[in-house]
């Protein structure tokens, strides 16, 4: 049965349908509205009335970066997600710190550039996003001294985990001068075919 996945590709639905195209999973692509999101037939399928969600059979799914985990292990191809439980270990970790280190201040940053009348505006939750940046910056330039990707020389499910969150701080422009392994990994990773595939969606 074709998998199905809910969410406007301008939503973290962006980083399901970024998958699936890597992945190249047959899939069906139901777009929804926001306004749509909270009908009791879609809080069935999310009852936290967002997206993404994952149906896959009698199979559901929430929050975007289990929906990429799990579809990385179900779809697996040439070690997108890696076979030593350490590696798998490590994909967790990147996407969990994406999560917890850099969305929420990169997120606080694209809503007030974009999406906040100019009279609503919040300088100064900006500028505290702004001032958290630069630490998880600092660690992920480490991580990735010396190597291509997150694990070595693959693309993995970290990567596109990562990079779907951090695709964020292209738009709103952030300072990635001290950082260059960071730039160039991203450049890197938002160069596939795939993550053009998936922006090219509703
Ligand atoms: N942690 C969740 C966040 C999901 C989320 O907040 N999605 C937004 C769209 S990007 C949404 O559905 N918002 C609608 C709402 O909050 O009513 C995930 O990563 O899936």
């Amino acid at each position: 049965m074709t998998i199905k996945i809910y969410g406007p590709a301008a939503s973290r639905a962006a980083r399901a349908l970024w998958i699936v195209h890597e992945l190249d999973i047959p899939f069906e692509h139901i777009a929804k509205e926001m306004k749509d999101l909270k009908t009791p037939d879609y809080l069935k399928i999310n009852p936290n009335g967002k997206v993404p969600a994952l149906v896959d059979g009698d199979f559901k799914l929430f929050e975007s970066m289990a929906i990429n985990l799990y579809l990385a292990a179900r779809f697996n191809k040439n070690g997108f997600l890696p076979a030593s439980l350490e590696d798998q270990a490590l994909c967790n970790q990147w996407s969990f710190w994406g999560m917890t280190e850099v969305e929420k201040p990169l997120l606080t940053i694209l809503i007030d550039m974009f999406m906040t009348a100019p009279d609503k505006r919040k300088p100064e939750a900006v500028a505290e996003a702004q001032k958290a940046l630069p630490k998880p910056l600092a660690v992920l330039n480490g991580a990735l001294e010396g190597r291509d990707y997150l694990l070595g020389s693959t693309f993995t499910v970290a990567d596109l985990n990562l990079a779907s969150i951090m695709s964020w701080a292209k738009p709103i422009k952030v300072d990635f001068s001290q950082v260059p392994n960071v730039s160039a990994w991203l450049d890197r990773c938002l160069s596939r075919p795939s993550y053009k595939a998936a922006r090219g969606a509703k």
